[in-house]
């Protein structure tokens, strides 16, 4: 087996094709068949699928030696799809690395057209395998991608999936983050079908709301000049009806104005049916469908103005994980997600670190809850390479792309507390242009680190920005609350700045004393109602998002104290109890929602 035993760099043949968001496909109303449910498993801890090439089923390799029967795939444990690999066994708690997922299909219905094949995200590296033939590979573990495989299916077929959670220098995040990276592929996988002419992308937004003129963008995919096509553009709810020729090239940009539109917000999350459909003279070739809700979301002097109208972000930051289900949350995770956010008067959540499911910004456009949603550029990332850039670049490409038509979320962010360097600052800034560029619709930010020598409100990236985001912790990290009122009072941002993190450790005291000990829920409640003070007389803090709603795990915290969790939740992980903070920040967005009448 010279692959096998002899070469170090198996992994070659396994580098190209790389999927990125250019392949992804638009889901809305389209035939799909769902690849979920069980799959055969195995860790893979030695990279054996790839080095010994399972995946091609072999008995006799191609040196004529036979292959034990290490590929009977069939034979192997079952594991739940979409779920992490790390709840599935006591063993695999803390697995970090290569695992194979195999699964057989076959198609339901007969296929004329083109065929995709679906993923909402895998962690981290993902190696498609398609009867015996390798397809891709996507990057970035909170991402959807998807693949044409029309060429390559049979009656019968055989997906493989290596998926790889290891941590490395040069992925995004790196190999240093607070909080758990599950393995597996935790979202839904499906085919999708469409035609071969098809909407490869519909993107519809508000762009002027005295004029209520909503910007329909999208792309059609074609082998051939699109000269006889059309697209119709539908909201039956607000007798829209419009029919537009598309571009040669596939192209599609028109404006639409709607009368007596009713514009989302969190007091009003009205969505709209929205129906793209497709002719070739005439006749109907495809259609996409979406739920859309319309609103503005813009910036003056130092507020952010919703619907024209200034809004403060009473919010929260949230993980995506529960003790059952890691990352793999499920809808009634996230309903109730957002009603504990709601008791405490929230009308914001800070998405953490990374892309949450799709499922969230759904809800949250159903339910009324404004979203802040991230990249995964945490703390250190290897900035100066230029492929960990294309990376973050296309996982913020991904992410706009799948969220682009949720009302909810009204901020991009490209990173979290990245230390201050040149390098650092390029690679932010073009992110931030990046983000703007393909959205110039919404809000950027970032959340950043105090000039802790000036004490001083002041990133570099604040001019690529929309809003600054702020990370502190005094009265925890850095004990001097004397050093936040000298920062809020001293500095002048001339935009608008979101406390994105505060907090502290709130573990239960059972101590006999009472008294406020290094980490107990009674300094953590201190410590929010001093913050919280501060935040009220500071005139251009618009937002706050504590950290963190939900205890969460976290492998960088397995001391006697933390037990292998971030603490400082204002609810515990098992999501039963609220600490004393969390009546502390409900009491302050009810003050702060009286204020604004
Ligand atoms: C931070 C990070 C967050 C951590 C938190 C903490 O500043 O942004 O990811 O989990 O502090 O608890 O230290």
């Amino acid at each position: 087996f010279v692959d096998n035993i002899h070469n170090g760099d198996y992994k070659r043949n396994y580098r190209i094709p790389v999927i990125q968001e250019e392949t992804l496909i638009f889901p809305g109303g389209r035939r799909t068949q769902s690849l979920n449910g069980e799959w055969n498993f195995s860790v893979d801890q030695y990279d054996n699928c790839l080095r010994a090439k399972w995946f091609l089923e072999q008995e006799i390799n191609d040196e004529g030696r036979s292959v034990p029967l290490d590929y009977a795939f069939d034979d192997w444990e079952k594991i739940k799809v979409p779920g992490v690999w790390n709840l599935a066994k006591p063993e695999y708690f803390y697995y970090e690395g290569p695992a194979v997922y195999s699964r057989r299909f076959s198609l339901e219905e007969e296929n004329k057209g083109r065929v995709f094949l679906q993923f909402g995200a895998v962690s981290y590296e993902a190696r498609i395998f398609l009867n015996g033939t390798f397809l891709g590979i996507h990057k970035g573990g909170s991402t959807p991608f998807s693949l044409e495989i029309t060429a390559h299916l049979k009656a019968e077929n055989r997906l493989i999936v290596v998926a790889d959670n290891t941590r490395r220098k040069e992925q995004i995040p790196s190999e240093n983050t607070d909080w758990f990276l599950y393995g597996g592929i935790y979202r839904d996988v499906s085919l999708l079908f469409v035609p071969n002419v098809y909407i490869k992308n519909m993107k519809a937004g508000l762009v002027n709301r005295e004029t209520g003129a909503i910007e329909v963008k999208a792309l059609i995919e074609s082998d051939k000049k699109l000269t006889d096509h059309t697209l119709t553009f539908l909201i039956p709810e607000l007798n829209i009806e419009e029919t537009f020729s598309v571009n040669e090239d596939g192209t599609f940009t028109k404006v639409v104005h709607a009368q007596n539109l009713s514009l989302w917000s969190p007091e009003n999350p009205k969505r709209y049916d929205v129906i793209l459909t497709l002719k070739e003279k005439g006749e109907v070739k495809d259609e996409v469908t979406d739920v859309i809700g319309f609103r503005t979301i813009e910036t003056r002097n130092r507020k952010i103005l919703l619907n024209g109208r200034p809004v403060f972000l009473r919010g929260a930051c949230l993980h995506e994980e529960t003790e059952d289900h890691g990352k793999a949350v499920t809808k009634e995770d996230i309903r109730e997600a957002f009603q504990r956010a709601k008791k405490m008067n929230c009308n914001f959540l800070r998405l953490a670190h990374y892309p949450h499911t799709q499922w969230v910004s759904e809800i949250a456009d159903e339910e009324g809850i404004l979203l802040w949603e991230e990249i995964p550029v945490y703390w250190w990332i290897d900035f100066s390479n230029p492929q960990t850039l294309s990376d973050a670049r296309n996982q913020l490409s991904e992410l706009i792309s799948r969220d682009f038509n949720r009302a909810s979320v009204i901020i991009w962010s490209v990173g979290n507390e990245n230390p201050d360097t040149d390098d650092r600052y390029h690679f932010m800034k073009y992110l931030a242009e990046t983000a703007k560029e393909k959205d110039p619709s919404r809000l950027i930010s970032a959340a950043c680190l105090v000039d802790s020598v000036n004490l001083r409100i002041a990133d570099r990236l604040e001019s690529h920005l929309d809003v600054i985001g702020f990370n502190e912790y005094y009265g925890w990290y850095d004990p001097d609350y004397e050093k936040l009122t000298e920062i809020l009072n001293g500095s002048k941002p001339e935009k608008p700045v979101i406390i994105s993190e505060f907090g502290a450790d709130g573990y239960r005291t059972d101590n006999k004393t009472g008294k406020n000990v290094r980490g107990s829920e009674q300094e953590q409640e201190e410590i929010y109602k001093k913050q919280v003070e501060m935040f009220g007389k500071t005139e251009y803090i618009q937002g706050t998002a504590p950290w963190i709603l939900y205890d969460y795990r976290t492998p960088k915290r397995l001391g006697a104290y933390q037990k292998g969790y971030n603490i400082k939740g204002l609810v515990t992980a098992d999501r039963k109890r609220e600490k004393p903070a969390f009546a502390v920040m409900k009491k302050f967005y009810e003050e702060v929602r009286e204020n604004e009448g």
